[in-house]
C-alpha cells in the first residue's frame, strides 16, 4: 500500500487511519504546495492531491473515503461497525460530517470576512449551501461527542480520525471556539499513538 502525502495537509489524517488499522504502507512525500506533479501521482490522484492512496489496484483520493476504506477492509468490527452493527449508520454519518459539514463551514467563516457584506444573503444562502452556519456545526458536533469519550461513545472508531483530525486542524488555524468539549476532544485524539506517530513522520524525510 502507498500513500501520496505531504506533511501539514489532510493526508496526516491517513496517516494515522492506516497507522490505528496496524496495515504495512509505505509513504511517498509529494510537495503539493508547488505547481508540479509527477505522473505516478496523477496516476493515484486526478488532481493531484493529498491523500491519495494506492492499494494493488484500487486508488482512492480522498481523506474520507480513504478512512472508511481502511477501516473496512482491515479493520472491520475494530474501527468500523460492520454493515449490520446499529452503530453503522452513526459511524459513517459522523465520518461524512467532517468532509461536508465542518469543512465548508470553516471555509465559508473565512469567506465571510473578505466577501463584502452586502452580498452574504445571494452568496451564502443558507438553503443552497449543502451545510450549515460555522456555529451550528460546531454545536451540532457538540452535541453529538456529548460525553464521549469518542463519537460512538467508548469505542474509537474510523469516524473519530476525521473528527477528531478535524477538531486538531481548527484548534491549529486558531479557528476552534471556545468549547470544553472539543478542546478535550483534540487532546484525546492527540494522545492516540497511532496520531502521534502520523505527526512524527511530518518531521522526517
Ligand atoms: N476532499 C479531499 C481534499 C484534499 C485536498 O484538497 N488536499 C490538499 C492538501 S490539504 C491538496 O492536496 N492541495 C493541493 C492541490 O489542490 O493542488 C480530502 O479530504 O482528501
Amino acid at each position: 500500500m502507498k500513500l501520496f502525502w505531504c506533511p501539514q495537509t489532510r493526508a496526516s489524517r491517513a496517516v494515522w487511519m492506516l497507522e490505528e488499522a496496524g496495515v504495512d504502507y509505505g509513504l511517498v512525500r509529494v510537495d503539493v504546495t508547488q505547481p508540479e506533479r509527477t505522473p505516478e501521482h496523477l496516476a493515484a490522484s486526478p488532481m493531484g492531491k493529498v491523500p491519495a492512496l494506492e492499494d494493488g489496484e484500487v486508488r482512492m483520493w480522498d481523506s474520507a473515503a480513504i478512512c472508511l476504506y481502511v477501516a473496512d477492509r482491515y479493520a472491520s468490527g475494530r474501527l468500523a461497525p460492520g454493515l449490520d452493527d446499529p452503530l453503522r449508520a452513526r459511524f459513517v454519518h459522523w465520518l461524512i460530517y467532517a468532509s461536508a459539514m465542518i469543512e465548508p463551514a470553516m471555509f465559508e467563516s473565512g469567506l465571510r470576512a473578505v466577501v463584502p457584506e452586502e452580498h452574504h444573503a445571494e452568496a451564502f444562502h443558507p438553503g443552497r449551501l449543502g451545510w450549515g452556519s460555522f456555529a451550528q456545526t460546531i454545536r451540532t458536533w457538540e452535541e453529538g461527542l456529548g460525553d464521549g469519550p469518542w463519537i460512538l461513545g467508548n469505542e474509537f472508531s474510523a469516524a473519530d480520525v476525521m473528527l477528531g483530525s478535524s477538531a486538531v486542524f481548527l484548534r491549529m488555524f486558531g479557528m476552534l471556539p471556545e468549547s470544553r468539549v472539543l478542546e478535550a476532544y483534540a487532546d484525546r485524539s492527540l494522545a492516540r499513538p497511532a496520531y502521534q506517530k502520523a505527526l512524527a513522520a511530518e518531521g522526517s524525510d
